[in-house]
């Protein structure tokens, strides 16, 4: 079966949501939303473990266009969000738009079309046969399996994906992993039908996530047995419940909510001068941090253990209120010692000590530099994205890859942020992708493909502004850098720069193929 739809949205996290929006807005109602839950809210729906919270200020943590006066706090909360995410559906009327419970399983362009077929499954068939087959999100699936659920096609014109950066699940290849016998979960598939209580729990991982859900498992576990490879840093979170008089002001003193916005905006905004052209000055922010552990901490030898040696900013820096005194408890040990062998009920660390256990927590983040797998995404004389990204993933503004026409990715290569709001480069990248439809409707182009030396430039001129920086130069290993030592990952300088390269479709960059029809 083959249906066909002009313009594809894959997501309904912030980004698909946002295109969507703007594209009804705009006039344009021939889209289709493909989600592979059964749900909108992309990571805020995915991610619900314990203690899930947003480390962005809740002010800037919303579209601009729908500013939110309901904040219940100065840092929103995972369910929150959600409810913020589900009532933007609802109000732009978004629903009709989307298709659940389809999940991607590949899109290939067509020459002579100049369209895209992209392929999908039945995300709970494909779900039960990944289990069956020891698959984690994210494998390849081979396609000639006859067990495979089926799939359908679906041919577009334009095709958007708003999958995320973070979206696919990390493993660690530890030995062992599959033999053990107790319960397992990653933090973004948390099971809540596991009571931890009274358990002997290991988490692997002290990053973003495991910072928070740390605190929530250590309250119930009889033991945590927290594996920690690499120390983060981490500053005190200024979280608090938004005052009775604040709510009131954000709901009816015009341009209250914005004032705040702009101020923590701009507040942020400045740290890039610290991170990518001045790192020398992150030794203010180390000081902060440092006196964090001295205050939650009083053993010396935890201490030591939760210092990082690598400078402040070179990984995510975290907020955390409760990480350290959580750690202080009784019932919670931080090994550092490394992690030799998975059993069936224990774990044994690099020094051959055995460590028993009833459930292992991966907290052990996405594959952010691959995010999509091989045999997925095939552009111009079917060549796979994945391939060409060997030497490392990129991307024109972070939205287009030559080979791949009319193909446009939000959160695409180097538009994550380290130091504020993922939100602000989505509205960018949305504002960018809707110019081009429309530029493309107007002049009657059935494709636009980045020109090869763009790309090239564009992409030469962001690795010489990370070079230097902590974020390319810190000191440590992080999720920004891929295998080749490239930082493919963050946005390396103020947003408002992207905001001004992303205001307008720039089609002399591109070559811009005439429709033999006019699209409609
Ligand atoms: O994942 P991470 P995360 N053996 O990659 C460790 C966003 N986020 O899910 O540092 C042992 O940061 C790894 O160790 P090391 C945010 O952008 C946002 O926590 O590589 N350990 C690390 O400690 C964030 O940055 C919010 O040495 C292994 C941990 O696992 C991103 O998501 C909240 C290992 C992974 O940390 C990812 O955060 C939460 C192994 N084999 C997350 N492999 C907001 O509030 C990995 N590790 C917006």
């Amino acid at each position: 079966m083959s249906d066909t739809t002009p313009i594809t949205i894959i997501g309904t996290g912030f980004a698909g949501l946002g295109m969507g929006i703007k594209l009804k807005e705009a006039g344009f109602h021939d889209f289709v939303i493909l989600e592979q839950a059964d749900e909108v809210g992309g990571t805020w729906r995915d991610n619900q473990y314990p203690g899930c919270a947003c480390d962005v200020q809740s002010a800037l943590y919303s579209f601009s266009f729908e500013q939110n006066p309901n904040w219940s706090r100065t840092f929103a909360e995972q369910e929150e969000i959600l409810d913020y995410l589900k009532y933007c559906a609802r109000k732009y009327d978004l629903y009709p738009h989307i298709r659940f419970h389809q999940q991607v399983a590949g899109a290939r362009f067509d020459e002579a079309s100049q369209t895209w077929t992209v392929e999908t499954a039945n995300a709970p068939a494909m779900w039960d046969y990944m289990a069956k087959k020891g698959l984690n999100p994210g494998d390849a699936i081979d396609r000639n399996d006859p067990e495979k659920p089926e799939y359908q096609s679906l041919r577009t014109n334009i095709l958007i994906s708003g999958m995320g950066g973070l979206s696919t699940p990390a493993y660690p290849n530890i030995p062992g992993v599959e033999r053990f016998e107790g319960k397992s979960f990653h933090s973004q598939n948390w099971d809540h039908d596991y009571d931890l209580k009274g358990k002997r729990v290991a988490v692997i991982g002290t990053g973003a996530s495991a910072i928070q859900f740390v605190p929530e498992v250590a309250k119930d576990a009889a033991q945590l047995d927290l594996y920690q490879r690499t120390p983060p840093w981490i500053m005190e979170k200024p979280d608090r419940p938004f005052s009775k008089l604040e709510r009131t002001a954000f709901r009816h003193v015009p341009g209250a909510l914005n004032t705040l916005r702009q101020s923590i905006y701009w507040k942020l905004e400045a740290r890039v001068v610290a991170f990518a052209l001045s790192p020398r000055l992150m030794k203010v922010a180390e000081l902060d941090a440092r006196r964090l552990i001295r205050k939650q901490i009083k053993d010396p030898v935890l201490r030591k253990k939760v210092t990082p040696d690598y400078t402040i900013g070179c990984k995510r820096i975290l907020m955390s209120n409760n990480y350290y005194p959580a750690l202080a408890q009784d019932n919670v040990d931080v090994i550092t010692d490394g992690i030799q062998e998975v059993r069936p009920h224990s774990i044994i660390d690099k020094t051959g000590k055995e460590r028993e256990i009833d459930a292992l927590i991966y907290g052990t983040g996405f594959r952010a530099t691959e995010p999509l797998p091989e045999g997925m995404v095939f552009g111009r004389g079917g060549q796979d994205l994945i391939h060409a990204w060997r030497d490392g993933a990129e991307a024109y503004k972070g939205t287009t890859v030559t080979g791949f026409p009319n193909f446009f990715m939000m959160v695409g290569p180097n538009t994550g942020l380290a130091h504020t709001s993922l939100v602000y480069m989505i509205e960018c990248q949305i504002e960018y992708i809707l110019d081009a439809i429309t530029k493309m409707r107007q002049n009657g182009w059935q494709s636009v493909d980045v020109q090869p030396e763009v790309q090239r430039e564009f992409n030469e001129d962001i690795q010489s502004r990370l070079d230097g920086s902590v974020w390319q130069d810190g000191g440590c290993n992080s999720w920004y850098i891929d295998e080749n030592g490239k930082n493919t990952t963050l946005w390396p300088s103020f947003t408002w720069h992207f905001r001004h390269l992303t205001s307008r479709f720039d089609a002399a960059q591109y070559h811009c193929e005439p429709a033999e029809a006019p699209i409609t």
